[in-house]
């Protein structure tokens, strides 16, 4: 079987969602990392929306984190999802939600206007109080999105995670997001505490993505 490329953003949540993946299936790849300030000539040729991230497979191409961690979850088994249709068809919605956060996050630390940002602030609020909800209770000291096993639904999640503790570094005050919400906190926790996720990005993405920010001098950036 050819080796996987994927082709990456050091920034990217979505392009660590296939990280995660492909780590946790223990599959060996390539990676190529492009500047999306400046995208290569090669990169808008095989990228339909212009988008990281793209998976080369041989002469074949994917592009869309969730489906390319569908290829990688069906390609490498044991699978990552539930076998009943009806819990898998639900992961598959929940990974949806994990994409609405990620879009939250990004506007909320890009945004130019106060209002902007506590609107952002409070959506990303308010979902949290859902998965609290869905959350089953933890048994023991771990938690994932299903309960004791790590599911692809979780990779969904990962990235988001990851970035609100980068924020949190930077900001005690985003600690409050977890306020009342023990569930999604100790979710947070496993899962940034998984290897996996651990190693999917680079050690100098947490002060690049403060940067970012700060580059933007969007609202966030004059108070972080
Ligand atoms: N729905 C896509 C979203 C991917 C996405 O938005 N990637 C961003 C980088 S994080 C991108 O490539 N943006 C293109 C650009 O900035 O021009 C996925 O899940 O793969």
């Amino acid at each position: 079987m050819n080796k996987p490329k994927l082709i990456s953003f050091k920034l990217c949540p979505y392009v660590q969602r296939s990280v995660i993946t492909l780590k946790e299936k223990n599959v060996s790849f390539d990676i190529a990392y492009i500047d999306l300030a400046n995208k290569p000539d090669w990169f808008l040729k095989i990228s339909p929306l212009g988008r990281v991230p793209v998976l080369q497979i041989g002469n074949e191409v994917l592009f869309e984190s969730a489906v390319i961690n569908e290829y990688l979850n069906e390609t490498n088994p044991p699978s990552l999802h539930p076998s009943d249709p009806l819990k898998k068809a639900k992961h598959r919605s929940w990974m949806e939600f994990a994409s609405t956060l990620l879009s939250d996050q990004y506007v909320l630390t890009l945004a130019k206007e106060e209002v902007e940002y506590s609107k952002k602030y409070n959506d990303i609020k308010n979902k949290f109080a859902l998965l609290e909800n869905e959350l089953p209770e933890a048994n023991g000291a771990e938690l994932y999105f299903s309960g004791n096993t790590f599911c692809l639904v979780d990779t969904s999640y990962a990235p988001f995670f990851m970035r609100l503790e980068f924020l949190i570094h930077a900001r005690n005050e985003f600690s409050m997001l977890y306020e009342n919400m023990p569930k999604v906190a100790l979710w947070a926790k496993t899962l940034l505490s998984r290897p996996s996720v651990i190693n999917s990005v680079l050690p100098e993405v947490e002060a690049g993505y403060i940067q970012y920010i700060k580059d933007h001098k969007s609202y966030l950036a004059g108070i972080l």
